[in-house]
């Protein structure tokens, strides 16, 4: 089934311009970007954004790494989208992540890991809206 999945490309990878290789790893493996902004947030909106990590120990650092520099935020289309891209971008532990993915060849750190991708249907579409109006996504 053709579905849709949520991603940012990290501050780190942007600062390190490895933005433009990460899209077209994503785009060469299928997925379609049906709305894309490029946007530094405010500490209120990675706040509001991670609110499900409130009570965990690495939340003040999530949200000030997320607030370090311009993200590039979109919404991706594919078939099987979540789960593709998860194993597209690959484990939330660059150290862990298989060979060829996208955090193993671009990110350094479990937090400064490159990019998020969507966890399930659901909060992909919660993702997706967070950041962009259904008159934005084509
Ligand atoms: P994923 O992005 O792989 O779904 P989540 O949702 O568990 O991972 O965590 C959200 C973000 O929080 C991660 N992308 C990562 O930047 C950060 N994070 C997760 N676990 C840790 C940790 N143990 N230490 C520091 N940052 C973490």
């Amino acid at each position: 089934m053709t579905n849709r999945t949520f991603t940012m490309i990290k501050p780190d990878a942007v600062a390190n311009g490895h933005a433009g290789k990460i899209l077209d790893h994503i785009i060469s493996a299928g997925f379609k970007v049906k709305a894309m902004k490029y946007i530094h947030l405010t500490s209120d909106q990675a706040g509001a954004f991670y609110e499900v990590h409130k009570e965990r120990p690495f939340y003040a650092d999530l949200v000030s790494f997320m607030t370090s520099g311009p993200i590039y935020a979109a919404i991706l289309e594919k078939d099987n989208a979540v789960a593709d891209f998860r194993t597209l971008i690959g484990a939330t532990d660059p150290q862990k992540a298989d060979a060829g993915t996208i955090r193993n060849l671009y990110a350094k750190s479990i937090d400064a890991n490159a990019i998020h991708g969507s966890d399930s249907d659901e909060n992909a579409a919660i993702e997706g809206s967070f950041f962009f109006a259904q008159t934005e996504v084509f």
